[in-house]
């Protein structure tokens, strides 16, 4: 078996030419969705993941700010700043890349943002809301992983979804969003004992650990949906995913490539949940 490649450039692409559309519609109501990206520091690759994301709200003509703060900003700096934006009206989204660094709380930053301008969907209030099922803001990179499958066809309920990763950002959002479909899931994590018995047995399988090319076709059921969230730099300045392609493919029923997979959902989705969130703002 040759496993259909999940084509997440294209599909991204659709979510945005539809959001696109949406956004014009507010435009003539008077309506402008604003995005305010923040990143603290100079890591070249959160770098290019901000310029891309405040390009792509250009792109839908949505108003955005883009704020680089230096590494040593403090974080009661940042909090101020964040303070500023869930007071103005023209921002309706509040993003702080991550990784922030080391002297910055990371979960102070994120709590002090307005669970109503929370585009990342990370604050624990609409964390909460996701575990409950009353989804608001669904993090970006799982909730783009979760249209990948649906419009793949992929069929979710009743299905073993094996989450390979718990991290806030990605693994324990995404088992929320695929219980929320009826799936059965299970979380994997580092400690786990096993991991090949656990993601053999799954028939969809999500994989963000951080590991280049750690799950290999052996570890895959034949047929599963195999989602690759990893992003890699190898020595060779190319990227790969957590999951080794060239093995995977051969068994899985369709797989994500990386890069031009999840990586370009991440920004849809988030053009997405700034346009789509803009009435939380409105009253
Ligand atoms: P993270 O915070 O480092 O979390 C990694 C998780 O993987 C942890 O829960 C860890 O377990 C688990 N893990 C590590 N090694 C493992 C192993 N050998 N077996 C089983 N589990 C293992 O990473 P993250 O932020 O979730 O990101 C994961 C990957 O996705 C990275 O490559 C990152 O660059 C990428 N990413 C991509 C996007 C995108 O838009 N495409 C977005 C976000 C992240 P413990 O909890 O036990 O330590
Ligand atoms: N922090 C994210 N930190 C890192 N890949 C992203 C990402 C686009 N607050 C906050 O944006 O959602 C976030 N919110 N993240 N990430 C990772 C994570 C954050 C990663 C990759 C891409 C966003 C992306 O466009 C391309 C692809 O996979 O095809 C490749 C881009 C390249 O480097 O060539």
């Amino acid at each position: 078996m040759t496993a259909q490649i999940i084509d997440g450039k294209t599909i991204a692409q659709q979510v945005r030419a539809e959001w696109k559309l949406r956004a014009d519609k507010l435009k003539s109501r008077g309506i402008t969705p604003g995005l305010a990206v923040i990143i603290v520091g100079e890591d070249p690759a959160s770098r290019v993941y901000v310029a891309n994301k405040v390009k792509a709200c250009a792109e839908l003509g949505l108003h955005s700010e883009h704020i680089a703060l230096s590494a040593d900003t403090s974080e009661a700096t940042l909090l101020a700043k964040i303070a500023e934006l869930n007071a103005d009206p023209k921002i309706h989204g509040i993003l702080v890349q991550l990784p922030v660094p080391k002297h910055i709380d990371s979960d102070k930053v994120l709590n002090a943002i307005s669970p109503d301008k929370d585009v990342d969907g990370f604050h624990p209030f609409n964390v909460g809301a996701l575990a409950t099922g009353n989804m608001r803001f669904a993090p970006c990179t799982p909730y783009g992983s979760l249209i990948l499958l649906q419009k793949s066809g992929v069929s979710i309920e009743g299905k073993h979804a094996v989450v390979v990763g718990r991290s806030n950002i990605v693994g324990k959002p995404m088992a929320l969003l695929l219980l929320q479909h009826n799936a059965t899931v299970t979380i994997c994590t580092s400690k786990t004992v096993d991991l090949a018995k656990f993601t053999r047995d799954a028939d969809i399988l999500v994989v963000a650990t951080g590991k280049p090319r750690m799950v290999t076709g052996e570890m895959i059921k034949p047929g599963a949906a195999v989602i690759d969230v990893g992003i890699n730099r190898l020595p060779d300045g190319k990227l790969c995913g957590d999951v080794d392609f060239d093995s995977a493919q051969k068994v899985a029923g369709w797989i994500t490539p990386v890069p031009g997979g999840v990586g370009p959902m991440t920004i849809a989705m988030l053009l997405q949940n700034t346009a789509g969130g803009q009435h939380r703002q409105r009253g």
